[in-house]
């Protein structure tokens, strides 16, 4: 059977914009053979590497490298040529804008990976690994990503899918050859959805872990003006980031940046908190922000500053910030000989303590998200998830009560809609469309 679905054709830039070893343009759809063969001097040879130039008429615009893939062995299952150009920023649009003035039209947001899931190279979870993957603001949400882009989560979900169908199976046997075949006990269906239910908790057990790994946490430094809340930010980036004087109030934005500590941090620098008659406007404002920031982070860094000690208007902040989950540092520790025990002391200036904080900080970070997870799923497929369990535990409840097997068989139709819609069985426009504008122009 031809699977392949009929479309026009499509071309993008792949790499991204910018200046790099090379630029590729990516044309997919029937008559990407056909238009490259109009601007390119060499001969296309699928399976082949494929060197020349493309030219517009007679003038030379770059010397390529082609690569063919005949459908359906293509990323997206059409035909789908690859230009490998220099990586110079107008090379790419250069050749783009050719190839689209030749017949093709310009790709929309994942085109090509939305053709790769409706000609069935990919399944629904493996495409939204793609953009994962691409979007993995750390090393370790890369390899997770990966894992499902191998189909890890596709396999889980079909097991669990088989599982629920022979229980249906067996239910609509029975109603439907009542003199044949027996309708299965209530016992046996209890024990069936109560296996099923458990592996989709497993699979849920991750979810919390999943979305942080995703969205990351957010740390913010607060303390005093001048206790070196600024120092630590951009020591903690390694970068001049934040502007550090001896003045108090030095700060009246809130900043942020994102730091790799197995899973994203965004860490957020805030104002000085003071009370003090003479801040001004500008002040005031930076430091309702701090206090916002302080609020709605996951952890907090409490800052005060050694030399000082810790004062009451330090207590003060220490106050408001109790019942998050913070931890306290004493800065600039390199001015003391005498260090308090129980206390981190760090130097943000002289990056003394620093691997000592980060280390504390990882700790923290893996209870939220342990560093190795069977399963990483996004929002939507928790949703289709959790539906898919309601429907189960109404089965099952019903099982429990003896209810009509006819009735308890809607409940397990539905559960395997919901776990349809997680691979892409089941699917609408609107919900393919909300997955695929996530993704690149070009992929
Ligand atoms: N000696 C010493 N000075 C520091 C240290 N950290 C910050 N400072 C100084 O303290 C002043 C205030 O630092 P800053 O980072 O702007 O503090 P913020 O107002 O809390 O952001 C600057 O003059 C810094 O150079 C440290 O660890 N040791
Ligand atoms: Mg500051």
């Amino acid at each position: 059977m031809n699977i392949i679905q009929e479309f026009d054709t499509i071309a993008a830039i792949s790499t991204p914009l910018g200046t790099g070893g090379v630029g590729v343009i990516r044309i997919s759809g029937e008559k990407s053979f056909e238009i490259t063969d109009k601007i390119f001097t060499g001969k296309i040879t699928p399976k082949m590497i494929c060197h020349g130039w493309i030219k517009n008429g007679e003038k030379k615009i770059d010397e390529v490298v082609v690569l063919p893939f005949k459908n359906p062995n293509s990323y997206t299952g059409e035909d789908v040529i690859e230009i490998q150009c220099h990586g110079g920023l107008n090379v790419v649009r250069n050749i783009l804008e050719l190839v689209l003035k030749t017949g093709a039209r310009m790709a929309e947001r994942g085109e090509f990976t939305k053709r790769a899931f409706l000609n069935r190279k990919l399944d629904l979870s493996q495409a939204e690994a793609v953009a994962d993957l691409i979007h993995s603001k750390t090393q370790n949400f890369a390899i997770q990503s990966a894992k499902n882009l191998s189909g890890v989560l596709s396999v889980k979900v079909n097991e669990i899918k088989k599982d629920i169908f022979e229980t249906l199976s067996k239910i609509v046997a029975g109603i439907d050859f009542p003199e044949d075949v027996k309708e299965p006990e209530y016992e046996d269906l209890i024990k069936d959805f109560e296996l099923q239910i458990g592996k989709i908790d497993n699979i849920l057990t991750g979810a919390k872990s999943s979305n942080i790994m995703r969205q990351g946490i957010k740390i913010a430094i607060v303390g005093k003006p001048n206790v070196g809340k600024s120092s630590l930010f951009n020591t903690l980036l390694s970068l001049d980031r934040a502007i550090v004087t001896e003045i108090a109030g030095t700060t009246r934005d809130v900043l942020t940046e994102t730091l790799d500590l197995g899973i994203p941090v965004t860490l957020i620098d805030t104002a000085g908190i003071r009370e003090d008659e003479n801040i001004d406007k500008v002040e005031e404002i930076g430091i309702e922000y701090s206090k916002q920031a302080a609020k709605e982070a996951d952890l907090v860094i409490f800052m005060y500053d050694i030399t000082c000690g810790l004062k009451e208007a330090d207590k003060l902040i220490l106050d408001f910030i109790k019942n998050k989950k913070h931890i306290i540092i004493a800065n600039k520790c390199d001015l003391v000989s005498q260090r308090p025990e129980n206390t981190i002391c760090i130097s943000a200036k002289s990056e003394i303590g620093i691997e000592e904080l980060k280390e504390k900080i990882k700790g923290i970070i893996l209870e939220f998200s342990p560093e190795d997870m069977e399963f990483v799923t996004n929002n939507r497929q928790q949703d289709c998830l959790e539906k898919a369990r309601e429907s189960l535990i109404q089965a099952y409840e019903a099982a429990k009560v003896k209810e009509l097997q006819d009735l308890i068989s809607i409940d397990v139709k539905q559960a395997l809609l919901c776990l349809d819609e997680i691979t892409g069985e089941v699917i609408t426009d609107d919900i393919l469309n909300n997955i695929f504008e996530n993704f690149c122009i070009g992929k």
